[in-house]
């Protein structure tokens, strides 16, 4: 598909930056001045004092400027409003409408009978004014991008009270993006969107303007908390610790008005790479007094720091097993260090054997994170958070549930999902993981009816550890590089902020964000057609990869294109067994590696029978002839053609779809996003082949439709 004769692309015609603090060239994602347009267009009262205020009245009356409105900030006499945004602790308000509408907003509060909370939010209606009541200033800005969400529904006389808090605590993002330039995973370890918006060539980038607008979409979509470098910490990104603080703080600075609080990534190494010490043993009363002083160093200069995150004893990251420590004494030592100041590690269980011997049939890396973990249940400290991704492998397109997250009640879990697409296309393929996430979100380990994993990172009393995205943001013009997947991260903060919401009606919000229907000649077409193409797409992407949960089939390195035997005899584990008679692992308790009985109960029954095992994880737990049957009446050979052929026309289904809307929405957008659609018809279709060929040639059974297979 080629571009459009009008639009040349190099010079994509962006909405100036929503702050007009610089940055003309970025894409204004779903807080474009024209979702503004309800709000701005009002009288609006703002009550309350503080830092976060001030950025809601800075939000306010840039809207109102542009859109005629007016604003005022605590006045000192009568005036008629349309909105009222109010801290409750903030006084009586002369204002006899405003002040009826915060009685109004009140006495729905008490009948409520719940708390605000230091992010939640009331919206009620009183007469004809709408009132946003908060505790806090986090909520009062919160509140407000709600308003901004509903548009003129905002100001329904209808509307009845609504009270908003989170459901989780902790909505975090964690950027693995390097200081320095890594020779092998350059700026940012699997980013898919240009460089770092924090780090340039070693140094900061410099651009806080570009910070801000980042913080404002953040805050936006409910996101409250960022770690700032990778996982993987290098000689340069350890010093953030210590003598680079202040590059830190310079981010935190800039975020803290978004109610955004700063973590770090850092090397459990510390005390040898950069104290001098000869050793980081968590027993050792130096290296203790270490990290306590480092820390207290942290917190003089970022007093609202959120704390630590660490890869520890992973893909060759250092940590307590040198030492002859486990996992609870290296979380631990931090914790002890960061829990005078109230900071939080944040602990990852992404722990497991990446030198294995393909020959041996014993070592599951699916089972690993559960070995290393479950026995250290209890042990924890309080502040620790064990954060586990959302499977047991690592980001596959389609993977059970990971196990830990049932088996460690004593212990506070975060789960982890990935927002950018290392697995799933790497934003240049369509791929709206918000159905997935919610699956993952609603699944109940326990049994149906039983709790689920969202319940899980909330917690017994909301003590949870949350939930953690890997970001998929860069310094793209249009943020994530395939503009569709700013969808994921915007999906991403409202299913922390509430994992019940369903995710097609956040594709919507997100669909009236980013293409206001008051800035779009035909805005049901629109909503309409990209419905069309993202909700289903993740479902798509799993038809033409790796076929009913067996994962990996991707090119090393890159995870980029099919390799079906690319990691079959590799060290990283993670094999699909495929011979002539059938294919898949074999995790059973009674014949394979016994990674099913990891489940409680229900579940590892349900698993452990290839009856009863759901077809789309049927070859994550189970090895079978490609001639067995799935529940949906195909062997699953058949599945595998099927799927590919029809995966593949999917895919081209999207890209005429989207073709319906070159000269209705941004001729930029439209041209990116046309671009990565051909990328994406190119490379299902080599998916497609290059599976059902291996498979063909592999089993000798032919497509029973006859199609052409190589
Ligand atoms: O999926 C793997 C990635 C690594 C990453 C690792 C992790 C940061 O391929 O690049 O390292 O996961 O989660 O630590």
């Amino acid at each position: 598909m080629s571009a459009p004769e009008s639009v040349k692309l190099e010079e994509p015609m962006f909405v100036a930056d929503p702050l007009d603090v610089g940055e003309p060239r970025v894409h204004a994602a779903w807080l474009p001045p024209e979702a503004f347009r309800s709000l701005g267009a009002r009288r609006v009262l703002v009550h309350g004092d503080g830092p976060l205020v001030d950025t809601v009245l800075d939000e306010v009356a840039r809207a109102c400027a542009r859109y005629g409105g007016r604003m005022w900030h605590s006045p000192s006499w009568d005036v008629d409003v349309d909105l009222v945004l109010t801290l409750r602790g903030a006084g009586e308000l002369p204002s006899s409408t405003a002040q009826g509408a915060r009685a109004a907003g009140e006495a729905a509060l008490t009948e409520d009978g719940r708390t605000l909370g230091d992010e939640g939010f009331l919206l009620a209606r009183a007469g004809d004014v709408t009132v946003v009541l908060a505790d806090a200033p986090a909520g009062l800005l919160y509140g407000l991008f709600h308003v901004v969400r509903l548009c003129a529904a905002a100001f329904d006389p209808a509307r009845p009270p609504e009270l908003h808090r989170p459901a989780l605590r902790r909505r975090m993002l964690n950027h693995w993006d390097n200081v320095a330039v890594h020779p092998v995973m350059g700026q940012v370890e699997r980013g898919y969107a240009g460089g770092s918006i924090f780090w340039r060539d070693g140094l900061p980038c410099g651009d806080l303007s570009r910070i801000r607008s980042y913080g404002r979409l953040l805050a936006a979509s409910g996101v409250n908390a960022i770690s700032v470098n990778n996982v993987n910490v290098g000689r340069t990104e350890a010093r953030l610790l210590t003598d680079r603080i202040g590059d830190v703080a310079e981010i935190a600075d800039v975020l803290r008005p978004y109610g955004i609080r700063v973590h770090l990534s850092v090397t459990f190494a510390a005390p040898v790479v950069l104290g001098g010490l000869t050793t980081a043993d968590p027993a050792d009363e130096a290296v203790r007094a270490w990290w306590a002083d480092t820390t207290r160093g942290v917190y003089e200069r970022i007093p609202d720091f959120g704390g630590y995150l660490v890869k520890a004893d992973s893909e060759g990251q250092p940590g307590p097993f040198t030492y002859g420590r486990d996992h609870a004494d290296g979380a631990n030592l931090l914790a002890e260090a960061l829990a005078p100041h109230g900071g939080v590690v944040h602990w990852r269980a992404f722990v497991y054997n990446h030198h294995q011997d393909w020959r041996d049939r014993s070592t599951d890396r699916a089972r690993a994170a559960y070995d290393h973990f479950t026995p250290l249940d209890g042990r924890f400290r309080t502040n620790v958070v064990v954060q586990v991704k959302f499977g047991p492998v690592d980001f596959q397109v389609r993977e059970p549930v990971s196990p830990v997250l049932a088996a460690m009640p004593a212990t506070r879990l975060a789960v982890e999902v990935q927002v950018t697409q290392e697995y799933t296309g790497q934003q240049r393929h369509v791929c709206h993981l918000g159905p997935w996430w919610s699956e993952v979100l609603r699944f109940a380990p326990w049994g149906p009816d039983g709790r689920t994993i969202a319940d899980i990172a909330i917690g017994e009393a909301g003590e949870g550890g949350g939930l953690v995205a890997v970001a998929n943001t860069g310094d793209d013009p249009f943020w994530t590089g395939h503009p569709l997947a700013q969808a994921n991260l915007y999906t991403f903060g409202r299913l922390a902020w509430d994992p019940r919401l369903d995710p097609r009606a956040v594709l919507d919000e997100w669909i009236t964000l980013t293409f206001p229907p008051s800035a779009t000649a035909d805005p049901e077409p629109v909503r309409r057609t990209l419905h069309e193409i993202m909700d289903g797409s993740w479902r798509t992407y799993e038809r033409y990869t790796a076929p009913l949960g067996v994962g990996f089939m991707v090119h090393p390195g890159d995870h980029y294109g099919p390799d079906v035997d690319g990691y079959e005899y590799s060290r990283w584990g993670t094999y699909h067994f495929a011979d002539r008679d059938g294919v898949g692992v074999d995790r059973s308790r009674a014949t394979g590696t016994g990674f099913a009985g990891q489940y409680p109960p229900y579940w590892a029954d349900v698993y452990e029978s290839p009856e009863r095992c759901p077809d789309e994880l049927l070859l994550f737990f189970h090895h079978v002839p490609y001639g067995h049957v799935l529940h949906n009446g195909s062997t699953v050979i058949q599945h595998i053609y099927d799927t590919h052929f029809a995966g593949v026309e999917e895919v081209e289904a999207m890209r005429r779809r989207w073709q319906t809307l070159n000269g209705m929405i941004d001729p930029a957008v439209y041209v990116r996003v046309a671009e990565r659609l051909d990328e994406q018809v190119r490379s299902a279709t080599e998916w497609r082949d290059q599976i059902n060929t291996y498979f063909l040639r592999k089993s000798g059974v032919p497509d029973a439709r006859g199609r052409r297979i190589y």
